[in-house]
Protein backbone atom coordinates (compact mmCIF):
# COMPACT_ATOMS: atom_id res chain seq x y z
CA UNK A 1 0.00 0.00 0.00
CA UNK A 2 1.38 2.94 -0.68
CA UNK A 3 1.11 6.49 0.83
CA UNK A 4 1.33 10.16 -0.66
CA UNK A 5 1.10 13.64 1.09
CA UNK A 6 -2.57 15.46 1.46
CA UNK A 7 -4.16 17.51 -1.23
CA UNK A 8 -4.54 20.98 -0.83
CA UNK A 9 -7.66 23.08 -0.99
CA UNK A 10 -5.66 25.72 -2.61
CA UNK A 11 -4.58 23.16 -4.98
CA UNK A 12 -8.11 21.85 -5.55
CA UNK A 13 -9.35 25.44 -6.00
CA UNK A 14 -6.71 26.26 -8.57
CA UNK A 15 -7.59 22.89 -10.46
CA UNK A 16 -10.71 23.85 -10.59
CA UNK A 17 -10.12 27.76 -11.78
CA UNK A 18 -7.53 27.25 -13.88
CA UNK A 19 -8.84 23.60 -15.29
CA UNK A 20 -4.93 22.45 -14.34
CA UNK A 21 -2.58 22.14 -11.73
CA UNK A 22 1.00 20.86 -10.92
CA UNK A 23 0.88 19.15 -7.61
CA UNK A 24 4.57 18.97 -6.66
CA UNK A 25 6.35 15.96 -5.11
CA UNK A 26 3.19 14.07 -5.07
CA UNK A 27 4.79 10.99 -6.54
CA UNK A 28 7.94 8.76 -4.59
CA UNK A 29 11.18 8.14 -6.07
CA UNK A 30 10.36 4.71 -5.95
CA UNK A 31 7.15 4.99 -8.76
CA UNK A 32 8.93 7.07 -10.89
CA UNK A 33 12.13 4.63 -11.08
CA UNK A 34 9.33 1.65 -11.77
CA UNK A 35 7.91 3.99 -14.98
CA UNK A 36 11.33 4.16 -16.30
CA UNK A 37 12.19 0.69 -16.46
CA UNK A 38 8.67 0.07 -17.76
CA UNK A 39 9.19 3.10 -20.43
CA UNK A 40 12.37 1.54 -21.83
CA UNK A 41 11.35 -1.50 -22.14
CA UNK A 42 8.46 0.07 -24.41
CA UNK A 43 10.80 2.28 -26.59
CA UNK A 44 13.08 -0.36 -27.21
CA UNK A 45 10.45 -3.07 -28.18
CA UNK A 46 8.27 -0.24 -30.90
CA UNK A 47 8.11 -2.24 -33.51
CA UNK A 48 6.86 -5.28 -31.61
CA UNK A 49 3.41 -3.12 -30.80
CA UNK A 50 0.63 -2.04 -33.51
CA UNK A 51 -0.17 1.39 -31.02
CA UNK A 52 3.17 2.70 -31.12
CA UNK A 53 3.72 5.13 -33.42
CA UNK A 54 6.42 7.77 -34.12
CA UNK A 55 4.97 10.89 -34.81
CA UNK A 56 8.22 12.73 -35.67
CA UNK A 57 8.75 10.26 -38.31
CA UNK A 58 5.14 10.45 -39.37
CA UNK A 59 5.54 13.88 -39.83
CA UNK A 60 8.84 14.46 -41.49
CA UNK A 61 10.80 15.83 -38.82
CA UNK A 62 13.98 15.62 -36.64
CA UNK A 63 14.58 13.09 -33.86
CA UNK A 64 11.90 10.60 -32.03
CA UNK A 65 8.58 11.24 -30.96
CA UNK A 66 7.35 7.94 -29.24
CA UNK A 67 3.47 7.72 -28.59
CA UNK A 68 1.99 4.55 -27.27
CA UNK A 69 -1.90 4.21 -26.11
CA UNK A 70 -3.27 1.78 -23.77
CA UNK A 71 0.13 0.12 -22.64
CA UNK A 72 -1.68 -1.08 -19.27
CA UNK A 73 -3.27 -4.25 -21.23
CA UNK A 74 0.04 -5.39 -22.54
CA UNK A 75 3.47 -3.78 -21.10
CA UNK A 76 4.40 -5.06 -17.73
CA UNK A 77 5.17 -2.56 -15.18
CA UNK A 78 2.03 0.07 -16.47
CA UNK A 79 -0.86 -1.61 -14.65
CA UNK A 80 0.81 -2.41 -11.24
CA UNK A 81 1.61 1.57 -11.30
CA UNK A 82 -2.14 2.76 -11.87
CA UNK A 83 -3.56 -0.02 -9.27
CA UNK A 84 -0.97 0.92 -6.79
CA UNK A 85 0.23 4.63 -6.73
CA UNK A 86 -1.66 7.28 -5.50
CA UNK A 87 -2.93 8.40 -8.83
CA UNK A 88 -6.86 7.52 -8.17
CA UNK A 89 -6.64 8.75 -4.79
CA UNK A 90 -5.52 12.34 -6.20
CA UNK A 91 -8.50 12.16 -8.93
CA UNK A 92 -10.89 11.48 -6.10
CA UNK A 93 -9.81 14.12 -3.96
CA UNK A 94 -9.69 16.51 -7.12
CA UNK A 95 -12.89 15.32 -8.21
CA UNK A 96 -14.97 14.54 -5.13
CA UNK A 97 -15.73 11.51 -7.37
CA UNK A 98 -16.35 8.30 -4.41
CA UNK A 99 -14.68 6.43 -7.53
CA UNK A 100 -12.50 6.36 -10.35
CA UNK A 101 -11.70 4.69 -13.63
CA UNK A 102 -9.37 4.43 -16.05
CA UNK A 103 -9.50 5.30 -19.08
CA UNK A 104 -6.55 4.64 -20.80
CA UNK A 105 -2.54 5.79 -20.41
CA UNK A 106 -0.66 7.16 -22.88
CA UNK A 107 3.18 7.46 -23.05
CA UNK A 108 4.48 10.47 -24.69
CA UNK A 109 8.45 10.64 -25.38
CA UNK A 110 10.04 13.51 -26.97
CA UNK A 111 13.78 12.58 -27.48
CA UNK A 112 16.48 14.91 -27.75
CA UNK A 113 16.60 17.08 -30.69
CA UNK A 114 12.81 16.42 -31.83
CA UNK A 115 11.46 19.12 -33.54
CA UNK A 116 7.68 17.81 -33.43
CA UNK A 117 5.53 19.92 -31.20
CA UNK A 118 1.81 18.93 -29.78
CA UNK A 119 -0.75 20.85 -31.18
CA UNK A 120 -2.86 22.45 -29.01
CA UNK A 121 -6.02 20.51 -28.40
CA UNK A 122 -8.49 19.40 -25.92
CA UNK A 123 -8.24 15.39 -24.80
CA UNK A 124 -11.94 15.32 -24.31
CA UNK A 125 -12.64 15.50 -28.39
CA UNK A 126 -10.44 12.56 -28.67
CA UNK A 127 -12.35 10.69 -26.15
CA UNK A 128 -15.76 8.10 -26.45
CA UNK A 129 -16.45 9.53 -22.84
CA UNK A 130 -18.48 12.62 -21.43
CA UNK A 131 -18.43 14.44 -18.28
CA UNK A 132 -17.63 16.89 -16.33
CA UNK A 133 -14.58 14.51 -13.75
CA UNK A 134 -12.39 13.55 -16.52
CA UNK A 135 -8.91 14.01 -15.65
CA UNK A 136 -5.09 13.61 -17.47
CA UNK A 137 -2.32 12.94 -15.37
CA UNK A 138 1.00 13.66 -16.84
CA UNK A 139 3.95 12.58 -14.89
CA UNK A 140 7.33 13.87 -15.96
CA UNK A 141 10.55 11.09 -15.70
CA UNK A 142 12.99 13.79 -16.38
CA UNK A 143 13.12 17.52 -15.38
CA UNK A 144 10.75 19.33 -17.96
CA UNK A 145 11.95 22.75 -19.32
CA UNK A 146 9.74 25.01 -21.56
CA UNK A 147 12.69 23.89 -24.64
CA UNK A 148 12.57 20.18 -23.46
CA UNK A 149 8.82 19.87 -24.40
CA UNK A 150 7.31 20.95 -20.90
CA UNK A 151 2.84 21.60 -21.82
CA UNK A 152 1.42 24.71 -21.95
CA UNK A 153 -2.26 25.33 -20.39
CA UNK A 154 -4.73 27.43 -21.59
CA UNK A 155 -6.01 29.06 -18.32
CA UNK A 156 -9.67 28.41 -17.61
CA UNK A 157 -10.19 27.18 -21.35
CA UNK A 158 -12.25 24.04 -19.21
CA UNK A 159 -14.66 26.65 -18.54
CA UNK A 160 -15.99 27.78 -21.78
CA UNK A 161 -18.64 24.93 -22.33
CA UNK A 162 -16.79 24.51 -25.96
CA UNK A 163 -15.31 21.48 -27.91
CA UNK A 164 -13.18 22.33 -30.88
CA UNK A 165 -12.35 20.06 -33.77
CA UNK A 166 -9.47 17.60 -32.84
CA UNK A 167 -6.54 18.26 -34.75
CA UNK A 168 -4.15 14.99 -35.76
CA UNK A 169 -0.58 15.81 -33.71
CA UNK A 170 1.08 14.62 -37.02
CA UNK A 171 -0.26 16.33 -39.51
CA UNK A 172 -1.88 19.42 -37.57
CA UNK A 173 -4.95 18.91 -39.51
CA UNK A 174 -7.88 19.26 -38.02
CA UNK A 175 -11.10 16.65 -38.02
CA UNK A 176 -14.39 18.02 -39.35
CA UNK A 177 -17.60 17.56 -37.91
CA UNK A 178 -20.68 19.34 -36.64
CA UNK A 179 -20.25 18.07 -33.80
CA UNK A 180 -17.78 20.91 -33.02
CA UNK A 181 -17.76 24.39 -32.04
CA UNK A 182 -15.19 25.30 -35.12
CA UNK A 183 -11.76 25.47 -35.23
CA UNK A 184 -9.15 26.27 -31.89
CA UNK A 185 -9.54 29.73 -31.44
CA UNK A 186 -5.89 31.42 -32.73
CA UNK A 187 -3.88 30.93 -29.05
CA UNK A 188 0.14 31.78 -30.01
CA UNK A 189 -1.28 34.67 -32.45
CA UNK A 190 -2.98 36.29 -29.61
CA UNK A 191 -1.76 36.28 -26.75
CA UNK A 192 -3.26 39.18 -25.11
CA UNK A 193 -6.53 36.82 -25.03
CA UNK A 194 -5.29 33.65 -24.25
CA UNK A 195 -3.42 33.07 -20.85
CA UNK A 196 -1.12 30.41 -21.04
CA UNK A 197 0.25 28.10 -17.97
CA UNK A 198 3.91 26.46 -18.28
CA UNK A 199 4.69 24.73 -15.61
CA UNK A 200 8.38 23.24 -15.34
CA UNK A 201 8.28 19.91 -13.06
CA UNK A 202 10.81 17.52 -11.44
CA UNK A 203 10.64 13.75 -11.56
CA UNK A 204 7.64 13.64 -8.47
CA UNK A 205 5.84 16.35 -9.82
CA UNK A 206 2.59 15.75 -11.80
CA UNK A 207 0.40 17.98 -13.72
CA UNK A 208 -4.07 17.18 -13.18
CA UNK A 209 -5.85 18.61 -16.22
CA UNK A 210 -9.78 19.08 -17.18
CA UNK A 211 -10.39 16.76 -20.46
CA UNK A 212 -11.76 20.13 -22.07
CA UNK A 213 -8.48 22.62 -20.75
CA UNK A 214 -6.59 23.47 -24.35
CA UNK A 215 -3.17 22.40 -23.77
CA UNK A 216 -0.14 21.42 -26.13
CA UNK A 217 4.18 21.42 -26.27
CA UNK A 218 7.19 22.44 -28.52
CA UNK A 219 9.20 20.26 -29.03
CA UNK A 220 12.55 18.82 -27.49
CA UNK A 221 15.60 21.00 -28.85
CA UNK A 222 18.08 20.32 -25.75
CA UNK A 223 20.59 18.12 -27.38
CA UNK A 224 21.35 15.52 -24.84
CA UNK A 225 17.56 16.17 -21.80
CA UNK A 226 14.99 13.28 -22.92
CA UNK A 227 11.34 14.47 -22.33
CA UNK A 228 10.06 11.25 -21.37
CA UNK A 229 5.97 11.79 -20.05
CA UNK A 230 3.43 9.33 -19.34
CA UNK A 231 -0.27 10.51 -19.04
CA UNK A 232 -2.81 9.06 -17.34
CA UNK A 233 -6.75 9.62 -18.47
CA UNK A 234 -9.33 8.62 -15.30
CA UNK A 235 -12.74 8.66 -14.70
CA UNK A 236 -15.28 10.20 -12.16
CA UNK A 237 -18.84 8.88 -11.43
CA UNK A 238 -20.62 11.51 -13.57
CA UNK A 239 -19.24 9.98 -16.82
CA UNK A 240 -20.84 8.25 -19.51
CA UNK A 241 -19.99 6.47 -23.07
CA UNK A 242 -20.35 9.06 -25.63
CA UNK A 243 -20.65 6.88 -29.09
CA UNK A 244 -18.21 9.29 -31.48
CA UNK A 245 -17.57 7.79 -34.73
CA UNK A 246 -15.03 9.97 -35.43
CA UNK A 247 -12.33 9.20 -32.57
CA UNK A 248 -9.83 6.07 -34.29
CA UNK A 249 -9.62 5.13 -30.11
CA UNK A 250 -12.09 2.68 -29.98
CA UNK A 251 -12.90 1.54 -26.61
CA UNK A 252 -16.49 0.14 -24.64
CA UNK A 253 -17.88 -1.86 -27.31
CA UNK A 254 -21.31 -3.08 -26.68
CA UNK A 255 -21.78 0.22 -24.76
CA UNK A 256 -24.70 2.74 -26.20
CA UNK A 257 -24.59 6.54 -25.75
CA UNK A 258 -24.70 7.61 -22.61
CA UNK A 259 -24.54 4.27 -20.49
CA UNK A 260 -22.46 4.57 -17.56
CA UNK A 261 -18.89 3.08 -18.30
CA UNK A 262 -19.52 1.12 -14.19
CA UNK A 263 -19.83 -2.38 -15.29
CA UNK A 264 -17.35 -2.74 -18.92
CA UNK A 265 -14.27 -4.06 -18.44
CA UNK A 266 -12.37 -1.22 -20.89
CA UNK A 267 -13.17 0.52 -17.75
CA UNK A 268 -11.77 -0.89 -14.53
CA UNK A 269 -11.99 0.61 -11.15
CA UNK A 270 -8.44 1.87 -9.65
CA UNK A 271 -8.04 0.92 -6.26
CA UNK A 272 -8.00 3.26 -3.08
CA UNK A 273 -4.43 3.78 -1.76
CA UNK A 274 -4.29 5.90 1.78
CA UNK A 275 -3.37 9.44 1.88
CA UNK A 276 -0.57 10.76 4.39
CA UNK A 277 -3.59 12.25 6.55
CA UNK A 278 -5.48 8.90 7.36
O1 LIG B 1 3.21 14.92 -23.80
C1 LIG B 1 2.75 15.71 -24.61
O2 LIG B 1 3.47 16.35 -25.38
C2 LIG B 1 1.28 15.95 -24.67
C3 LIG B 1 0.50 15.20 -23.65
C4 LIG B 1 -0.95 15.50 -23.66
O3 LIG B 1 -1.46 16.19 -24.49
C5 LIG B 1 -1.78 14.92 -22.60
O4 LIG B 1 -1.26 14.19 -21.76
O5 LIG B 1 -2.98 15.21 -22.58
Amino acid sequence: MSTHRLISQDEINTFNTDGVVCLRQVLDPKWIEHLRVAVQVALDHAADSKNARDIAAEAGKKGRFHNEQSLWRYREGFKDFLLESPLADIAKRLTGSSRIRLYNDHLLVKEPGTDAPTPWHQDGTYFRVTGEQILSMWIGLDPVRAETGAMSFVRGSHAWGKMFRPRAFATGNDRDSAAFDGPLPDIDGNPDTYETICYEMEPGDLTIHHALTIHGAQGNTSPEQRRRGYSVRLLGDDVRYADRSWTSYVIGNGLDDGDPVYEHPDFPLLRPVLTASE
